[in-house]
């Protein structure tokens, strides 16, 4: 397979030039300017627009087994979706059940994902402590390319780590090179909290987010940043949605120590007023932890992108229809936490950070590819536009706009919580791997040509990691 993309003004983390792309098989092989075209190549127009490294999403859950239901979109919707809006590889997560293998888990997942039309990787959750746990972990780490692990300080009584299952685990982190990542919201509190609401008859969506104040989530994400300091391992803060959380994680960096914060495209635009929604799917829809915040909390979350500060974006897409919603009908506890939007993240960032002069076009590629791809030390096979790299790229006309519908939209899931919102700034190509896989309407995704990205540990930050902690270490004193 062979793609010229002609006319385009590349665009990525730290250059902006016009130049010609050609791609051979899965690789770019030549960047230049007027390149020839190969016989028989497929070519591109991209005059007048922006050609960018396909977005990485680093945090998605496909069919995953959730609160007694499914998230909707699997591997191959999930990723189908996905390239029609811009992004070309999503990190899902393996989420074993406590007292469950995780090397067993990982293996599940693996098969689940073979359906992919993109390419993808594994965090894997540690949910429990016992006999095999380290084991496993450090099988994920040598033998397949697993260099982050999660845990969910929420969800008590399902999958939550507690402080000795993170204090465990983050030392066999730092044994292997991998990075923590973090659910920052302290589960005991939230259970605390919906205990008292239920109680006093508050059981519509409208008790989700008084359930997981922002307190909650500072209380935890700071708790996890001390934990990772004093056992001197990297951490990546999954959905920042506050400034409470965002205050620790600006603490910790301004102290010298590794701590990586990612931001959902949904938490920048919308805010707490969906849950007082009449209409109950409505509110239902919007239930996700961490909750929709007060607008205050929005241009914090921005002004952590814009500095740099808060380093990715994600959607944590985790979809589940109206009729799944409705299981928590009477009781807000038990609707199915999660909202999609893998498809709509980049022109969300577009329209609200560019388009706005919150960002500019090489932050935008970085919190949106490269740093991902960084972070957990992919790059710059992904998230660069280089000879060499993976031919993973898209061409974005700044001029056209669309409004995001469920109606439209490839999800599976029949809700859009971006829904009627007109966004300027448009994906109209995606090549994945070297193959043409959307263009101008047309979705030409492949099941099963996805693949799995191996993830080699001890990143760069691992050693600054390390550093503070031995700037720590006690000297023995000998004494005669
Ligand atoms: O907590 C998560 O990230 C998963 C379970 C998706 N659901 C959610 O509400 N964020
Ligand atoms: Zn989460």
């Amino acid at each position: 397979m062979t793609v010229v993309i002609k006319g385009g003004t590349i665009v990525t983390a730290d250059y902006t030039y016009k130049s010609d792309i050609l791609t051979q098989d899965d690789k770019i092989v030549a960047i230049g300017k007027d390149l020839e075209v190969p016989s028989g190549a497929d070519v591109i127009d991209a005059g007048g627009c922006y050609v960018m490294p396909g977005g990485i999403d680093p945090q998605t859950h496909m069919q995953l087994p959730f609160m007694g239901t499914n998230a909707v979109d699997d591997f191959y919707t999930g990723t189908a979706a996905m390239m029609t809006g811009g992004t070309t590889m999503l990190i899902d997560f393996v989420i074993p059940e406590k007292n469950t293998s995780l090397l067993e888990n990982y293996h599940t997942w693996r098969g689940w994902a073979e359906k992919a039309a993109a390419d993808y990787s594994f965090h894997v959750a540690v949910t429990w402590w016992g006999d095999g746990v380290a084991d496993d972990m450090r099988s994920l780490a040598k033998n397949h390319g697993v260099n982050s692990f999660k845990h969910f300080m929420a969800y008590k009584g399902a999958i939550m780590a507690d402080d000795e299952i993170m204090v465990r685990s983050f030392n066999v982190a730092k044994e292997l090179g991998a990075m923590v990542t973090i659910h920052g919201e302290n589960g005991e509190l939230v259970a605390h909290l919906q205990e008292k609401l239920i109680q006093q008859g508050i059981k519509g969506p409208e008790g989700h987010p008084a359930s997981r104040p922002p307190e909650v989530e500072g209380e935890a994400t700071n708790r996890s940043i001390r934990l990772a300091e004093m056992i001197g391992v990297p951490i990546y803060i999954v959905h920042t949605s506050s400034k409470d959380a965002l205050d620790a994680i600006i603490a910790a960096r301004l102290r010298g120590q590794v701590v990586f914060s990612e931001v959902l495209s949904q938490h920048l635009v919308i805010d707490d007023s969906v849950y007082r929604d009449p209409d109950w799917r409505t509110a239902a829809h919007h239930v996700m932890s961490p909750p929709f915040r007060p607008k205050k909390h929005q241009e914090a979350l921005w002004h952590g992108l814009m500095s740099g500060l808060c380093q990715t974006t994600a959607t944590d897409h985790c979809s589940f229809t109206t009729e799944q919603k409705l299981m928590g009908k009477d009781d807000f506890t038990k609707i199915p936490n999660g909202t999609g939007g893998l498809e709509d993240r980049m022109s969300i960032l577009w329209h609200h950070g560019v388009n706005q002069g919150r960002l500019t076009l090489n932050q935008f590629v970085a919190c949106t590819s490269a740093n991902a791809a960084k972070i957990f030390n992919i790059y710059p096979r992904k998230g660069a536009i280089l000879v060499g790299s993976d031919a993973d790229i898209i061409v974005w006309d700044p001029e056209k706009s669309r409004t995001i519908s469920a109606q439209s939209h490839y999800q599976k899931v029949d809700f859009n919580i971006f829904e009627g919102m007109e966004v300027k700034g448009v994906n109209i190509a995606t090549v994945s791997r070297g193959k043409i896989t959307y263009l101008d309407g047309d979705l030409r995704a492949e099941r099963g040509v996805g693949e799995y990205v191996n993830r080699p540990c001890f990143s760069p930050y691992f050693r600054q990691a390390a550093r503070l902690h031995e700037l720590k270490q006690v000297q023995p004193v000998h004494r005669d």
